[in-house]
């Protein structure tokens, strides 16, 4: 059975106001605990319209709960998209305003840049490499709506997966330049390493989740698009930051993306 769109329209609404508000809420699952995920796609799905009504664009998608480790927390075998809009997108020489979000964190990712369109439900992540014209480092500021960013997976979905901001470094590469399954990362809090990882925490391989999503979204007859950015999930924990600090994140031969907080 589909949620009653009255229902959906209270919740994108209630979602929607504690983003632009910046408040904390309590979950969504609190006052509707049989919300299926499917439901959260579709409150999601409806959340980003509200957006788009706003003048947003949506440039791409992003993915989460991609390592095991976060899988295993949250205690699902499963990954999640949400989708990135052009608001989001943030530039490393503009210190971000703490002020906009809620309760943020930083976490390292690596940003592919399609170029074909790309649509089906079998795809590998050979399919994604072929349409891939750069892959660039990159940081996702995520800052979910819940209180103490506390949630269940159907939650976290329908807050497009506790997106906020992104940023991307300057340096683009082909991936076919890259052994990009391979390559290290380390991010750094005030010029202090707080996190260490490798880019196969990404389900393996960052195109794989890439081509997980894809897949995913061909079950609903979408796709990817050439000129979207696909940001291909967390390489490490989230950290927080607050204002004063710098977050800088350097890769393997795909340099580094950084950021600071007023
Ligand atoms: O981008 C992410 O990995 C976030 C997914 C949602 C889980 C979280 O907010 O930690
Ligand atoms: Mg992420």
């Amino acid at each position: 059975m589909t949620l009653a769109s009255t229902i959906e329209t209270e919740i994108v609404e209630y979602l929607y106001t504690a983003e632009k508000e910046k408040r904390e809420v309590v979950k969504v699952t609190d006052h509707y605990p049989n919300l299926s995920f499917s439901d959260a796609y579709s409150i999601q799905q409806k959340l980003i319209e509200r957006h788009l009504q706003d003048g947003s664009r949506c440039i791409g998608y992003k993915l989460g709960l991609t390592s095991k480790a976060k899988q295993q927390m949250m205690g699902v075998h499963e990954a999640i998209y949400g989708y990135l809009t052009d608001d989001m997108l943030s530039l490393e020489w503009e210190p971000l305003e703490y002020k906009q979000f809620i309760h943020p964190k930083a976490e390292p990712e690596i940003a592919f840049l399609i170029d074909e369109d790309l649509k089906g439900t079998n795809l590998t992540a050979e399919d994604v490499l072929r349409v891939t014209k750069y892959v660039a480092p990159a940081i996702e500021i995520i800052d979910s709506r819940y209180l103490n960013f506390k949630f269940t997976l159907t939650d976290v979905i329908a807050d497009n997966c506790s997106s906020a901001k992104f940023l991307m470094g300057s340096k683009w590469m082909s991936p076919s330049r890259l052994d990009l399954g391979n390559l290290g990362v380390f991010m750094s809090k005030n010029g202090e390493v707080v996190q260490v990882g490798a880019s196969a925490a990404v389900l393996g391989h960052p195109a794989t989740s890439v081509a997980w999503a894809v897949n995913k979204l061909g079950e609903v007859n979408k796709g990817i698009k050439k000129g979207e950015i696909i940001l291909s999930g967390a390489i490490s924990e989230a950290i927080s930051f607050k204002p004063g600090d710098t977050i800088h994140v350097q890769f393997s031969d795909l340099g580094s993306v950084a950021f600071s907080c007023k």
